[in-house]
């Protein structure tokens, strides 16, 4: 039994069990076509027979058709009803009278009558066919039976037309009738129709193997003979394409465009399958154009900037992939992005790739990208000539220029601009120069490389005096000189160097050879450049050596001769000689020399000094050396007594002792004393002496001085007598000893008388003569000059008065004078 029919009882249950709720007897439709209903009840004890009437359900008391049956019957039909017309059906349980003992009704419809044939059917779809058929009045839905001869079958309910027969299987030919169904049940199935399912749609895959196609392909569709293809840019018509392959490029489409494409097939009958699903496809990207490239520095590294243009108008998100052969990559969903840390001198080949959800676009044309350079590096310094500094680098690849930048240790800063591989500048004496390169190109300029320090040689110094502070020491001095930490003072003649090292400006050079030719070269030092070798050596001189073996030979009392040892090369010589009166000198270019007018009684330190151009060498040791003493100035002789003198002398210089002699071929007398006077007896009067003198030194040098001679006084008369003579006169007479005048004197108390005698007369007389007086008579000679010998002997002599006269006289004794 088909599940239609089981729900068609069900239904009639449903309505039994209503009826039977009024009385215990109930009637239910069993069944019911067009024509008949068959009508079911529940059996009634008692009842001999059942009665079904039918009536109209619209006009109840107007029945139609009455059947009878037997009391063991629970089931009957009614037929000749009209189709399709709500009836209601009584049933009645009789008795044998004829009299009901219960009543069931029922109200139902006859099912309609068969319908009318599938009017059309079409092709949804592939699995979808469209029936268009008549409706049927009072019809509660219809059943479309669906069959073919694979046995196929299967029954849809539609409430009305047209119908979608849906699930069906595609480019299938099936037939189909249908049934109209109301609420007694359907009616017979209409003859059938034949309807055939359409192609199903092809299913689609596609991509874009470029930026201007699209390839679509799906998989064969049985029993079609050709694909129908269309496809439209979004927001434009669509194309169509037909092809019997399974597979279609289409191209000339814009890059980056949305297309939407659909496919058909057709099958042998030329109908047009079902279309398949839209589907979206995008082309490939546009290629960029118009890739620049730049440095971008981002601290301290640098990237490349690469951008670029995006001409067209395209669909959906881009992504841009930039990459470099040098195996950098960077993304960017906009126009541009930044290949990170690129290094000097590198050569990029860049492309710029554009990728939607299609994949990658054409790439870019290659960008060839070279990078700034490299640092140059290898710089090195020659100073060509002095003042000329070359700093030199070893080129790099790709640069066009160089700038050299030189730092000077001033402060001061230059730099130099060149295609090449070196620059000269201008470079000081005694500076450091720091410098470095960069190279540049159109991208830009190098990194800076190693920086390379140059110090140039120290300078040489200035007002160089080389100066002999002493015979064997050179005193150099100078101003010091830009870049020299220390100085290198050498001295050198033919044989020896000597060196001294110092950071001061000043150097000595002791313990150096007497009359030498020195070279002296003052070398400023660095200890980053070295010494500067090339500084003007000065010749200096040393003193001449020391005269050696200094010997005096006194020529005569004021003149010596000095000689000694020389041992130089050219010098003067000078002898100074030293004493109390000052100095005395001569000079020389030999090795002797004299000094003259020495003076008497002096001392003298004596040496030698020898002088030349470049100085004068250290005195010789000394000598001493002594004149002879003076003699004295003055020597005076006083006889004291006729056979005494007294010798005085004045001061001689240098002098310690004297011996003093009178001498005469009569006597001679001498003494010898450290006073300046002596007393010499032994004197002969009347004689001519020759007076002499030995002044002797300390150290017994002896000087013979000579004065004018003495005479000794003319000698005294002796056998001096007073005699008595007239006339108070009184006559003086003596033994006359010269052949001078001599006068005689009478010294008295009261008066004082003289005479004189011409010579050669031995008396004279003296008149009126005073009596009762001593007188101390005296006669003496007198010199040529007429002076009176003064140390003659006196004689007393008393003379009396003889009244007034001269008396007696009376010699009374001697004395000499005091
Ligand atoms: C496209 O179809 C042709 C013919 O069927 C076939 O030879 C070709 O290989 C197909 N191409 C692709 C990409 O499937
Ligand atoms: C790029 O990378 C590949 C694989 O790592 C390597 O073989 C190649 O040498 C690299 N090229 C350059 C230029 O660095
Ligand atoms: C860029 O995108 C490609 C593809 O998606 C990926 O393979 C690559 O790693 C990305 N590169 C960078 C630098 O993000
Ligand atoms: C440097 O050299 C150039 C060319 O040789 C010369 O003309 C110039 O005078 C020099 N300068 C010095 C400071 O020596
Ligand atoms: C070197 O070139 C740079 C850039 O061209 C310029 O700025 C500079 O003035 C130049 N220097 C010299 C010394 O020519
Ligand atoms: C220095 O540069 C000049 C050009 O400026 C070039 O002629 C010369 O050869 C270079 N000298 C050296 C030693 O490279
Ligand atoms: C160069 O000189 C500067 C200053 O005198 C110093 O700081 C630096 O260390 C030096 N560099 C080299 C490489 O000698
Ligand atoms: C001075 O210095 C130089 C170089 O530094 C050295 O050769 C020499 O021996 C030194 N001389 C003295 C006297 O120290
Ligand atoms: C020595 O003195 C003379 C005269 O003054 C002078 O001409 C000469 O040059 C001097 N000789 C030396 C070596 O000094
Ligand atoms: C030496 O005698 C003269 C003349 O008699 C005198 O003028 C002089 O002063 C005397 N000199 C000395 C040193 O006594
Ligand atoms: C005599 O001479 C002495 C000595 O010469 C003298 O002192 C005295 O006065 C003199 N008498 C008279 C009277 O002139
Ligand atoms: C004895 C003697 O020779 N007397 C002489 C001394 O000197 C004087 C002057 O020179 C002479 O006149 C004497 O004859």
């Amino acid at each position: 039994m088909s599940a239609m029919k089981w729900l068609v009882i069900l239904f009639l249950l449903g309505v039994c069990l209503q009826a039977a709720a009024q009385s215990g007897f109930q009637a239910s439709v069993f069944a019911a076509t067009s024509r008949t209903v068959i009508v079911r009840w529940t059996g009634y004890s008692g009842a001999t027979s059942y009665k079904i009437s039918v009536a109209p359900r619209n006009s109840p008391n107007n029945f139609i058709a009455f059947a009878t049956f037997g009391p063991n019957t629970v089931m009957g039909s009614v037929t000749s009803l009209s189709e399709n017309v709500e009836y209601t059906f009584t049933v009645e349980a009789l008795d044998d009278s004829q009299t009901a003992l219960a009543t069931a009704s029922i109200d139902s419809s006859t099912a309609p009558d068969e319908m009318e044939p599938i009017q059309r059917v079409k092709p949804k779809d592939s699995r979808t066919l469209i029936v268009v058929f008549n409706p049927k009045a009072r019809a509660t839905q219809y059943v479309i039976r669906i069959q073919n001869s694979d046995g196929f079958f299967r029954e849809d309910t539609v409430s009305s037309s047209p119908a979608e027969i849906e699930s069906l299987t595609p480019y299938t030919e099936y037939s189909l009738s249908i049934l109209a169904e109301n609420s007694a049940g359907p009616s017979q199935p209409s003859s059938s129709v034949t309807g055939k399912t359409v192609l199903p749609p092809p299913q689609l895959s596609s991509s874009s193997p470029s930026n201007d196609s699209i390839i679509v392909s799906w998989a064969p569709v049985t029993h079609a003979v050709q694909y129908s293809l269309s496809i439209s840019k979004l927001g434009s018509n669509s194309s169509i394409h037909n092809t019997s392959n399974t597979n279609m490029t289409i191209s000339g489409l814009d890059a980056g465009s949305l297309y939407v494409i659909q496919v058909f097939a057709w099958d042998t009958e030329g109908r047009k399958g079902e279309g398949s699903l839209h589907i979206n496809q995008i082309t490939r990207p546009p290629t960029p154009s118009s890739v620049r490239v730049s440095v971008v520095k981002n601290n301290h590294v640098a990237g490349l900037s690469v951008s670029w243009n995006i001409d067209q108008v395209v669909h959906g998100p881009i992504m841009y992939h930039v990459m470099s052969d040098q195996n950098l990559t960077c993304n960017s969903t906009s126009s541009s992005c930044t290949l990170p840390a690129v290094g000097c001198g590198e050569v990029h080949t860049i492309q710029v790739t554009a990728s939607n959800e299609a994949g990658p676009g054409h790439p870019s044309s290659p960008e060839v990208f070279i990078t700034f350079p490299c640092p140059p590096q290898s710089l090195a310094v020659v100073e060509s000539t002095e003042g000329n500094c070359t700093v030199r680098w070893e080129t790099v690849p790709h640069a066009d220029s160089y700038t050299a930048f030189i730092k000077k240790n001033d402060g001061s800063e230059g730099t130099c601009n060149t295609t090449s591989n070196n620059c000269t500048f201008h470079c000081q004496c005694g500076y450091t120069y720091v410098m470095f390169v960069l190279a540049f190109n159109e991208a830009g300029g190098s990194p800076e490389g190693q920086p390379l320090n140059y110090t140039t040689l120290p300078c040489c110094p200035e007002n160089v005096s080389v100066s002999s502070v002493s015979t064997d020491t050179l005193e150099i001095m100078w101003t010091a000189s830009q870049g020299a930490d220390v100085y290198e003072t050498r001295a050198a003649d033919t044989s020896e160097v000597i060196l001294c090292n110092d950071t001061a400006p000043v150097c000595a050079l002791s313990d150096l050879s007497c009359d030498r030719e020195y070279t002296v070269v003052v070398t400023p030092c660095n200890e980053f450049s070295g010494c500067n070798r090339a500084c003007r050596a000065h010749t200096k001189g040393t003193a001449p050596c020391m005269p050696m073996n200094l010997m005096l030979n006194p020529k005569n009392s004021s003149c010596i001769s000095v000689s000694w040892t020389g041992n130089n090369r050219a010098a003067n010589y000078t002898v100074t000689a030293g004493g109390d009166d000052g100095i005395h000198s001569c000079t020389t270019s030999g090795t002797t020399c004299d000094i003259t007018d020495l003076p008497c009684g002096s001392t003298y330190q004596v040496s030698v000094t020898a002088t030349s151009a470049a100085g004068q060498s250290l005195p010789s040791y000394t000598d001493s050396l002594e004149t002879e003493p003076c003699c004295p100035m003055n020597l005076t002789v006083d006889q004291v007594t006729q056979a005494m003198t007294n010798v005085s002398w004045s001061h001689a210089k240098g002098a310690h002792s004297f011996i003093t002699s009178l001498t005469s071929p009569r006597g001679h007398a001498r003494c010898h004393t450290q006073d300046s006077h002596c007393l010499m007896g032994c004197i002969t009067c009347g004689t001519n002496y020759t007076v002499t003198m030995e002044a002797v030194s300390h150290s017994g040098h002896k000087s013979s001085c000579t004065y004018q001679g003495f005479s000794s006084s003319a000698c005294c008369p002796s056998g001096v007598r007073l005699y008595r003579m007239a006339s108070n006169s009184l006559r003086v007479f003596w033994r006359s000893g010269s052949s001078h005048s001599s006068v005689a004197e009478l010294v008295g108390i009261i008066n004082n008388y003289t005479c004189t005698a011409s010579p050669g007369e031995n008396s004279c007389d003296i008149g009126n003569i005073q009596c009762g007086d001593v007188y101390h008579v005296v006669v003496a000679p007198l010199t040529a000059e007429g002076s009176k010998v003064l140390f003659c002997p006196q004689r007393f002599y008393s003379v009396t008065c003889s009244g007034s006269k001269v008396g007696t006289v009376i010699y009374r004794g001697k004395r000499s004078v005091d």
